[in-house]
């Protein structure tokens, strides 16, 4: 079933716009909100479908900030984008900022707890009808990579989104409205987000549309790294070092049959889903 009425022919592309001090790959870049609009108009302007507002990171072991700060950050950088006619998802735990987001025109809830940081995100989904994601997630940022232990870890994955899924319907969210994303990241070790990345289909399989968000992170930086030496481990590759590898995710996702990819660059994303279609075509014909 479409959401939001988006193109289906192949898999979205979701442009950042972290309105944040502190995010690992563009913290501090679009603090201000005029800057942060004209960024997601960039990134609208090459290719991508969405963009995806957030005010508060959730780097490993970021400490949280309040409410008010948040809306102070996200509000006005989401009303200028839909003004410009962009769509909008906004990233929040926040049940009162995904509220006030919507109202001032955002189209999606991008919640990377998966309303288990507040419960009360499931009663704002359900009531305004919002398409929500919930990612998989176990613990805030502080806290996250002390949580890496699971008995199998794509069925335990599944499961526990299984259980956000049914928080949500239970809440009065529609089915045809959640998005799935197993949380690359969150929770997981470097090795981990690789086994997750190579059995993608088990999350499509699942039936929601789903999400993914490889973008620059921290695994990539590590298997791009310098060599190593005698002297020691080679330095990670730099964030802004990490497009190639992404776009190349982005491949794999869409082959696999994600719905979306959340991207910092949205260009050369935009490219790979439609290579990937291109291919799905002719695999349909086959
Ligand atoms: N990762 C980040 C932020 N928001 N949202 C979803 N749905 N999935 C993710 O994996 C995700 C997210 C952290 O990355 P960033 O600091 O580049 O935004």
């Amino acid at each position: 079933m479409p959401v939001l009425g988006l193109a289906h022919d192949r898999c979205l592309v979701m442009g950042v716009v972290n309105v944040t001090p502190d995010s690992f790959s563009d913290g501090g870049r679009w603090l201000d909100a005029d800057t942060a609009v004209r960024h997601g108009l960039d990134l609208v302007a090459t290719g991508a479908d969405i963009v995806d507002v957030g005010g508060e990171s959730t780097r490993p072991g970021a400490t949280r900030i309040d409410a008010d700060e948040e809306l102070r950050r996200v509000l006005p950088v989401i009303s200028g984008l839909v003004a410009e006619g962009a769509v909008v998802s906004v990233d929040t735990m926040r049940a009162t900022v995904a509220e006030q987001a919507l109202a001032a025109g955002a189209a999606i809830i991008n919640d990377v707890s998966g309303g288990r940081a507040d419960p009360a995100m499931m009663t704002v989904a359900a009531g305004t009808g919002s398409p929500i994601v919930l990612m998989h997630w176990r613990e805030h940022s502080a806290e996250m990579q002390q949580h890496t232990r699971y008995d199998d870890l794509v069925d335990d994955i599944r499961s526990e989104l299984l259980v956000q899924v049914d928080a949500a319907l239970a809440a009065g969210v529609d089915p045809g409205r959640i998005i799935l994303d197993p949380g690359l990241g969150f929770s997981k070790t470097g090795a981990q987000n690789w086994t997750v990345l190579a059995h993608l289909d088990a999350f499509v399989e699942l039936g929601f549309p789903l999400l993914v968000a490889a973008s620059r992170k921290r695994f990539l930086g590590e298997l791009l790294a310098a060599p190593s030496t005698d002297a020691g481990s080679g330095a990670l590759r730099p964030t802004d070092g990490r497009e190639a590898a992404t776009a190349a995710i982005t491949m794999l996702a869409a082959t696999a049959g994600a719905w979306c990819v959340r991207v910092h660059e949205a260009a050369p994303s935009a490219d790979a889903v439609r290579v990937a279609a291109r291919l799905r075509q002719e695999d349909a014909r086959a």
